[in-house]
């Protein structure tokens, strides 16, 4: 269970002997085939009993994270908030929230991740900012330069009636625009109403932002995953967006406009290399700064502008658990064929998040470690979302359980479509209260009550589990057969999906069978591997046991089962 590296000291020995410690990546490098894990602040660990979780609760368990061999973590919002949207919300870009502690707790947290070896990513939140910001009543009283802030427009008077300016819709519904009866005028709110965007066609609101990175550049963070960027710019002329015909969607649905006023603008690329030039600035001498992006199209645009992880949504997004082996194929081939020929960019693969559901969720429970064989053995970045490591289930609610607003708005019928509190619930640390998140049995979202059998702790000390199959391969992922190995992906059978990486004499070959029931192929021919390779790590319920050989020329995969094979050197 220790990871012993490289230590200079026989004092750091020690220490190492009681703590997991990751080898630390450095240089110029380091991110290029990391693990990054996501954290969501408010159901990972709380500290201080209020049923929240918070800063000193994270870095009370940092080791968890350098023990499963993640190389960064990243945090969603900690900023000042009224925790409308919990976080994506911010009303002090520069500030903690109470809920989650200090900024001197921020500092202690920063330098335990450093004596851990692990990076700390932030995420930043660009697209607006909470109507309780400081920005936000200066804005209203038109007090420069904030009076240009936010996206104001008149209102357009039709038959003597007030209007909003066009017919521009909010991601969660309804229109995208919110009276203001103090400026008398709209304001443009593309998420939630409290949630106001900002107007990067402001000068100053855009050296304002750059404040924000250098702050927290300044406190040593790594980089940061910037949100929804896709949404930052609008087209200056407001013209109405053309609907889509699309039949059973209420008329008020996001879904019914074809966003070609609101989306993706060019503008963004201009921004985002503003940005990668001040991050760069901070990491002339340190280790590069990364960023992450989220949006939807035309990744190679991202890469071109800065962003180190222009996000692979294709595990959420693409597939599903009806896809075959061929769809997976086709979209990886894809994406590394599509990646821009630079050694600077390199593929990523992210397994889930907090906006969508769980892995075990979307593609079964047997399926679970799957995606993480996949995001681990292909090459590039791992993006994991805090739980997906011991295969955390989603949680049932009800509706009125239901916290999240996108869900409460949705209403009774429909906020099971919308909702993401099913993949929010806090993380399942042991059996004991509240599985171990929190002193208290009354938590923000309830906890899974599956906890007193799905938990890291019994994990931890069961032969078989995700937990275990998850270490060995971030493990795995260290070797150079990962870093730097050829790629290959093959169609072993139609249901089979084999993805081989080769170096030197080294060869990984992960095999997965998408059939419900067993399958024997000769793997050998197939992917051209070695007729006797090693089992090196398997999905849970496959039965395949680590450390027994295995003769490719007929090789049966269990169904659902999904299997990590090597040559010897590797085990
Ligand atoms: C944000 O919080 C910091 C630290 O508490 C404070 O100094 C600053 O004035 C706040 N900024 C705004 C815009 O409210
Ligand atoms: C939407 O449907 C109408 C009528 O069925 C059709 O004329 C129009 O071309 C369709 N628009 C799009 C964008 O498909
Ligand atoms: C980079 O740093 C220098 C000196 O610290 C500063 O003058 C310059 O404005 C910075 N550039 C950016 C893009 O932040
Ligand atoms: C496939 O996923 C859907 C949800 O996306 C789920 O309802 C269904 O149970 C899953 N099927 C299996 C076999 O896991
Ligand atoms: C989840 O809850 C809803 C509403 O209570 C119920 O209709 C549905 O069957 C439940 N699904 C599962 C898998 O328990
Ligand atoms: C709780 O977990 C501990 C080990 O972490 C185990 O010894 C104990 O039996 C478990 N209790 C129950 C009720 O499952
Ligand atoms: C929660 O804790 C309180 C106080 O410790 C206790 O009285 C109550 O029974 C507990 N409730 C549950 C559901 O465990
Ligand atoms: C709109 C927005 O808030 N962008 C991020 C930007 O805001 C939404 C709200 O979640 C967040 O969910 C997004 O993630």
């Amino acid at each position: 269970m220790f990871r012993l590296y490289i230590f200079i000291t026989a004092l750091t020995t020690l220490i190492a002997l009681t703590t997991s410690i990751s080898i630390k990546k450095t240089g110029k490098n380091w991110y290029k085939n990391s693990l990054v894990y996501h954290v969501y602040p408010r159901s990972f660990k709380d500290s201080n009993g209020d049923g929240i979780g918070d800063l000193n609760g994270i870095t009370s368990k940092l080791e968890h994270i350098a023990d499963i061999g993640a190389d960064a973590l990243w945090l969603s919002p900690i900023y000042t908030s009224p925790q409308f949207d919990f976080g994506y919300d911010v009303a002090n870009y520069t500030d903690v929230d109470k809920d989650y502690g200090t900024l001197a707790d921020f500092d202690k947290l920063v330098a335990r991740a450093k004596f851990l070896g692990l990076k700390v990513i932030l995420d930043f939140v660009p697209n607006h900012s909470s109507h309780e910001h400081e920005w936000f009543k200066k804005s209203v009283q038109r007090i420069k330069p904030y009076d240009e802030y936010y996206i104001w427009r008149d209102a357009k008077i039709v038959n003597g009636i007030r209007k909003p300016p066009n017919n521009w819709l909010s991601v969660v519904r309804g229109s995208a625009w919110e009276w203001n009866e103090a400026r008398k005028q709209y304001y443009l709110h593309q998420f939630n109403i409290p949630q106001a965007d900002l107007n990067y066609r402001s000068a100053a609101l855009q050296q304002e932002m750059k404040n924000v990175l250098n702050f927290w550049l300044n406190r040593d963070v790594d980089g940061f995953r910037i949100d929804t960027i896709s949404h930052l710019f609008e087209d200056v002329r407001f013209l109405d967006e053309p609907r889509r015909n699309i039949s059973d969607s209420p008329e008020d649905d996001y879904e019914t406009l074809d966003h070609i006023y609101t989306r993706n603008l060019l503008e963004i690329y201009d921004v985002l290399k503003s940005w990668r030039k001040l991050a760069d600035n901070h990491s002339k001498t340190a280790d590069t700064k990364i960023i992450l992006t989220e949006a939807d199209t035309d990744f190679a645009m991202y890469y071109e502008s800065g962003s180190n992880v222009p996000f692979n949504f294709m595990f959420i997004l693409d597939l599903n658990n009806k896809s075959s082996a061929a769809d997976f194929k086709r979209l990886i081939d894809r994406w590394m064929n599509n990646i821009p020929d630079n050694p600077a960019y390199v593929a990523n693969w992210v397994v889930g998040n907090h906006d969508n559901h769980r892995a075990a969720f979307r593609f079964g429970e047997k399926r679970a470690d799957q995606l993480s064989m996949l995001a681990t053995v292909l090459p590039g970045v791992s993006v994991i979302y805090n739980g997906d490591e011991i295969g955390m289930h989603d949680r049932n609610f009800t509706y009125e359980e239901t916290k999240d607003p996108i869900g409460c708005i949705a209403g009774p019928n429909r906020y099971h479509l919308k909702s993401r509190d099913p993949e929010r619930t806090p993380f399942q640390w042991d059996n004991s209260t509240s599985a171990g998140f929190s002193a208290s049995n009354r938590t923000w979202l309830p906890v899974n009550s599956n906890y007193g059998t799905l938990n890291l702790a019994v994990q931890r000390i069961t032969a078989v589990s995700h937990y275990k199959v998850f270490k060995s391969l971030s493990r795995l992922k260290r070797r150079p057969v990962i870093e730097q190995g050829s790629l290959q992906t093959v169609l072993v059978t139609e249901n089979m999906l084999g993805i081989i990486r080769r170096h030197g004499a080294s060869v990984v070959a992960l095999v997965i069978n998408f059939a419900d029931t067993s399958v024997t192929a000769d793997a050998r021919t197939w992917m051209n591997i070695p007729e006797q390779l090693i089992v090196y790590a398997s999905s849970v319920h496959s039965k395949l046991l680590a450390g027994s050989r295995i003769d490719t020329t007929r090789i049966t995969i269990p169904g659902s089962a999904s299997v990590v094979l090597t040559t010897a050197d590797l085990v």
